[in-house]
């Protein structure tokens, strides 16, 4: 039995090891652990259609400010962070760099805003399965996450959930691709930020503020 018996150097090397392990994944110190993520889905899409997108909340329980900057996933052959601006009265996606998630606040991605763009999807998504991403932030941490697939006519959660509200409205698609709320449209106002008639969408609301 003598020589199943570790080493006491050995022994001390494998301790060291193991606590320099842990404090270099030290769970405090990843972005990752301080963001939670809810109301993760993405849309079908018919058969044809080689292009989808991932919706989400991304909730900062940190005191400083925090971002997304990038997302992948199996189901498609480009993941790309989008936003969706008004030019000329058409609404354009543009590839963003990153989606700040504000200190002790939250990220709203969802229908006519920021999203997760899924370009050339391997498969259909298919209504009522699940997609897995893996999320990346700033700090290079990562999360993954499980996308409820949902039916074209599903407009995320809504206001209560973080969703896109506008006044009393809520804000979905329009039949052109573009915002709208109630009978207006929304459109970008002039710090970037979604607008709705008078009132600005933030932190997933639209108007009011
Ligand atoms: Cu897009």
């Amino acid at each position: 039995m003598r020589n199943l018996r570790f080493p006491a150097l050995a022994m001390v090397a494998i301790v060291f090891a193991l606590i320099a392990s842990l404090s270099t994944a030290s769970a405090g110190d990843r972005v990752a652990d301080k963001i939670e993520v809810s109301d993760v889905w993405a849309r079908a899409m018919p058969p044809m259609q080689p292009t989808s997108a991932m919706f989400l909340t991304l909730k900062n329980t940190a005191s400083t400010a925090h971002a997304l900057v990038s997302a992948s996933s199996d189901v498609a052959r480009t993941v790309e962070l989008h936003t969706h601006l008004m030019e000329d009265g058409v609404a354009r996606m543009r590839q963003v760099g990153k989606i700040d998630i504000p200190a002790n606040g939250e990220a709203s991605l969802a229908p006519g805003g920021y999203h997760v763009m899924l370009i050339g999807l391997h498969a259909p998504l298919k209504e009522g399965e699940v997609l897995s991403a893996t999320l990346t932030f700033e700090d290079g941490s990562t999360k993954t996450v499980e996308a409820a697939i949902r039916g074209l006519s599903y407009k995320g959660d809504g206001a209560s959930h973080g969703g896109m509200k506008c006044g009393a409205g809520k804000c979905g698609m329009s039949s052109d691709g573009g915002m709208k709320c109630g009978g207006g449209k929304c459109g970008t106002s002039s710090d970037g930020g979604m607008k709705c008639g008078g009132g600005k969408c933030g932190g997933g609301k639209c108007g009011g503020r």
